[in-house]
């Protein structure tokens, strides 16, 4: 409350793509700063800078310390989607900066993606699809497909909440599924394998559904494909950081391994030529959590969080390295 007036606005600066459902899920308590890329940062005036005191952020926008820097009076991040590697969470604890993402609410249909993708990989469903499409099949049958998932063996990468929802997809369809994670998942009766060479020589699919982060980059390199050998399959929903590119390029290339279905790049939204140019790839532009329902839950939980956060609350889904209890 101000001196002898009505309390005082709260400015917030949405950090991304615009989002009508994120712009109009804030109640006039706050004032409301754009910036859509990074490069927009610069044209914020000091003084508005000075007074942010939140941020929603509603892409994987770059959020590391010198954009946090920027802003002297930041209290909250609020970033949409589960995965936060594009938020530096150190400088946030050590600046007294809560972070919170948006788990949960996209885990069944990220899930429903990676089996989907995978299916789709297996059995060759976007040639099919093209193969109709093309009035091919009056006059031949579509191949056998040289992939099914009934005679295989998953090794996920990872084994958070969507790791688990797709492995009871698994189950569900008699596959079965061991696991690699630094450390085995409470509650989780798969295999559980500490070294994911030993887990890929074993298995012929590896799905990754690990957080991205300098501590997973390029996990899945050329030592990981060439120990899942000729009949493997990798699927990626993670982030493009995990696997080694142009080591899987050159795997699906050369035989190394049967095929990939992938959701994330990389360098997205740019995809390298030589894997446009693959036929034993299925690629999606990032689409794991993007459905209308699921994205507009994801978008009223970043408000959730600020609100909560500003009205005085423990923030509903702070990330566990900058946990609060509340202001
Ligand atoms: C979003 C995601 O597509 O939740 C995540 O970590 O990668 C996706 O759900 C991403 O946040 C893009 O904005």
């Amino acid at each position: 409350m101000t001196a002898n007036g009505p309390p005082e606005k709260i400015d917030l600066l949405i950090y991304g793509p615009r989002k009508p459902t994120i712009d109009n899920g804030f109640d006039e308590g706050f004032v409301l700063h754009h910036c859509e890329q990074h490069a927009d940062l610069d044209r914020l005036a000091p003084a508005v800078a000075g007074k942010i005191r939140g941020m929603a952020v509603t892409g994987l926008v770059p959020c590391g310390s010198a954009v946090q820097a920027r802003f002297p009076e930041l209290e909250i991040i609020s970033t949409f989607g589960v995965g936060y590697d594009h938020v530096d969470t150190g400088y946030a604890r050590d600046h007294d900066i809560v972070v919170t993402n948006t788990p949960d609410v996209l885990t069944e249909e990220v899930a429903d993606v990676a089996l989907g993708l995978l299916i789709a990989t297996l059995r060759d469903f976007v040639r099919a699809d093209r193969h109709v499409r093309e009035g091919s099949w009056a006059t031949r049958n579509f191949p056998l497909s040289a992939g099914s998932l009934r005679d295989r063996t998953v090794g996920m990468v990872g084994m958070g909440r969507i790791g688990q929802a797709i492995a009871r997809r698994l189950a569900a369809s008699r596959v079965p599924v061991v696991y690699h994670s630094r450390r085995a998942a409470a509650g989780v009766s798969h295999r559980h394998y500490p070294n994911l060479i030993e887990m890929a020589k074993e298995v012929d699919t590896l799905i990754v559904i690990t957080p991205g982060g300098a501590s997973t980059e390029k996990l899945i390199n050329a030592d990981v494909l060439a120990a899942l050998g000729p009949r493997g399959v990798v699927v990626n929903l993670a982030r493009g950081s995990v696997v080694d590119e142009p080591a899987l390029i050159h795997a699906l290339r050369s035989g190394v391994i049967l095929a990939a279905g992938l959701d994330v790049f990389a360098h997205e939204p740019h995809v390298p030529e030589e894997l446009r140019a693959l036929p034993n790839v299925v690629l999606l532009p990032h689409i794991g959590s993007a459905s209308v329902v699921t994205r507009n839950a994801m978008d009223q939980l970043v408000v959730d969080n600020v609100t909560a956060w500003f009205a005085g609350k423990p923030p509903l889904t702070p990330v566990p390295e900058t946990l609060v209890e509340g202001r």
